[in-house]
C-alpha cells in the first residue's frame, strides 16, 4: 500500500488528486487541511467514511504540524497542493503568501529531509512565476520575471525545491502548471466567476427577472487555460519519475478573458455583442439590448501579466502526459455545471 498526503485536499486541485489515487486500491491517501471554524469540505464530502482516505490537520504555517505528519505517517509521497493561490488578493496579504507558499514549502523540504528521506515530494509551481514574459509560448527554461506577491512566493519555492533535490538528494519535484479549471475551481478566479454568472443571468432571462450585469477587470489579458482533472494525472506522472525533474503542464494554447466569456454565454444560448472600448466597454444582450457584462476598475490588478502561453512538449513527450479536455468542452463543462445541466465528457 502506497501512503499518500495531499495538503490542501479541499481545494480543485487536493480533491481532484485524492480522487484520482484513490481508484487505484494500493493507494492509502491522507487528505491534509487546515482547521476552520465553517469547515469547507464540499469538494471532499463524498470522500469522508471512504476506507483509504483519512482527514489530517495540518497548516504549512505551522512547521510543528507538517512534522508530527511526517514523523507518523512517513508518507511515500508528500503532495503540496495547498497555498494561497488567489492573485488578485496577493498585493493585500504578501506577507501571508510568502510565509504559505514559500515558507510553507520549505518546513515540507526540511521535515522530509529529516524525518523521511525516501518521501517524493512535489510542490506547486506556477506559470505566474514567468510573468512578464520574453517569449512566447512559454517553456521550462523561460526565465522568472514575476509580477505580483504570489508570482515571487512561487519562484522563490521553485528556487528551494531545486536546491534541496541537489544538496540532499531529495526526490522533489515542482511542476510548473499554467492555469487550470473545473467545476470545483473557487469562485474568485475568473473561469468560475464567469461562469457563476452566466448560469445567474440565464435564469433570471428564463424566469423573466431583471437582472445585474456581471462585472470583470482586465478582459484582455490572456492566459492557457486547461482542466484540471488533466492536470492531476500529469502531476503523478511527474512524480513517478525515476529520477526528479520539472515539467510544464499546460494545453499550448491561449484565450483571451473575452473569448471566455463569449464562450461562456454562447454555451447557455445568449448571444451577446462587445459595446464602446475601454472602461466603458459593455457585452450586450442581442436579443434584450440589455448589459450582460460591465467592466469594473476595482478587479483590475496593479500589475498585469498580459499573456501566458504554455509549452508543455517535454511532459507529453517524455512522460507520455495527453490533456483530454479541449478549451470549448472546458467552458462548455463549467456553464453545464452551473446551470445543473447533465453534460457528458
Ligand atoms: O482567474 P484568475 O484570477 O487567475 P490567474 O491570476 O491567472 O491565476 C491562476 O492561475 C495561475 C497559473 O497561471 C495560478 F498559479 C494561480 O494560483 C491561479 O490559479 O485571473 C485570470 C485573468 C487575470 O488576467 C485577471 O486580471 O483574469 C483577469 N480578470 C479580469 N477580471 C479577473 C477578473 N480575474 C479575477 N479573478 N476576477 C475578475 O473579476
Amino acid at each position: 500500500m502506497k501512503t499518500i498526503i495531499i495538503t490542501g485536499v479541499t481545494g480543485q486541485d487536493g480533491s481532484l488528486m485524492a480522487d484520482y489515487l484513490l481508484k487505484d486500491t494500493n493507494n492509502f491517501v491522507y487528505g491534509a487541511c487546515r482547521r476552520l471554524s465553517v469547515p469547507n469540505h464540499q469538494n471532499i464530502e463524498h470522500l469522508k467514511g471512504h476506507e483509504r482516505f483519512k482527514l489530517l490537520e495540518l497548516d504549512l504555517t505551522d512547521a510543528e504540524s507538517i512534522n508530527e505528519a511526517i514523523r507518523q505517517i512517513k508518507p511515500d509521497y508528500f503532495i503540496n497542493f495547498a497555498a494561497n493561490s488567489f492573485v488578485g488578493n496577493s498585493w493585500k496579504m504578501p506577507i501571508n503568501h510568502m510565509q504559505t507558499n514559500c515558507m510553507g514549502v520549505l518546513y515540507c523540504l526540511e521535515a522530509i529531509k529529516n524525518i523521511s528521506p525516501h518521501t517524493r515530494f512535489y510542490n506547486a509551481g506556477s506559470s505566474e512565476q514567468f510573468g512578464d514574459v520574453s517569449y512566447s509560448p512559454q517553456d521550462i527554461n523561460h526565465p522568472f520575471k514575476p509580477r505580483s506577491p504570489y508570482g515571487a512566493s512561487k519562484c522563490a519555492a521553485h528556487h528551494i525545491v531545486k536546491v534541496y533535490r541537489e544538496s540532499y538528494g531529495t526526490h522533489a519535484v515542482q511542476g510548473i502548471l499554467f492555469n487550470h479549471e473545473g467545476v470545483r475551481r473557487g469562485e474568485e478566479f475568473v473561469t468560475r466567476k464567469i461562469t457563476k454568472n452566466v448560469a445567474r443571468i440565464y435564469n433570471s432571462k428564463r424566469s423573466g427577472e431583471s437582472f445585474a450585469p456581471m462585472e470583470l477587470g482586465n478582459i484582455d489579458s490572456k492566459r492557457d487555460w486547461s482542466d484540471a482533472q488533466d492536470f492531476v494525472r500529469g502531476v503523478w506522472m511527474m512524480l513517478n519519475q525515476d529520477s526528479p525533474k520539472d515539467y510544464v503542464l499546460s494545453a499550448n494554447e491561449t484565450h483571451s478573458v473575452r473569448e471566455f466569456v463569449e464562450l461562456a454565454f454562447k454555451a447557455a444560448f445568449i448571444e451577446g455583442d462587445w459595446i464602446g472600448e475601454g472602461l466603458t466597454e459593455r457585452f450586450v444582450d442581442k436579443e434584450t439590448g440589455k448589459d450582460l457584462l460591465i467592466i469594473n476598475p476595482a478587479f483590475y490588478r496593479p500589475a498585469e501579466v498580459d499573456l501566458l502561453w504554455g509549452d508543455s512538449t517535454p511532459a507529453r513527450q517524455e512522460l507520455g502526459w495527453t490533456p483530454k479536455t479541449s478549451f470549448s468542452k472546458l467552458v462548455e463543462k463549467m456553464v453545464a455545471s452551473d446551470l445543473h445541466w447533465p453534460y457528458n465528457d
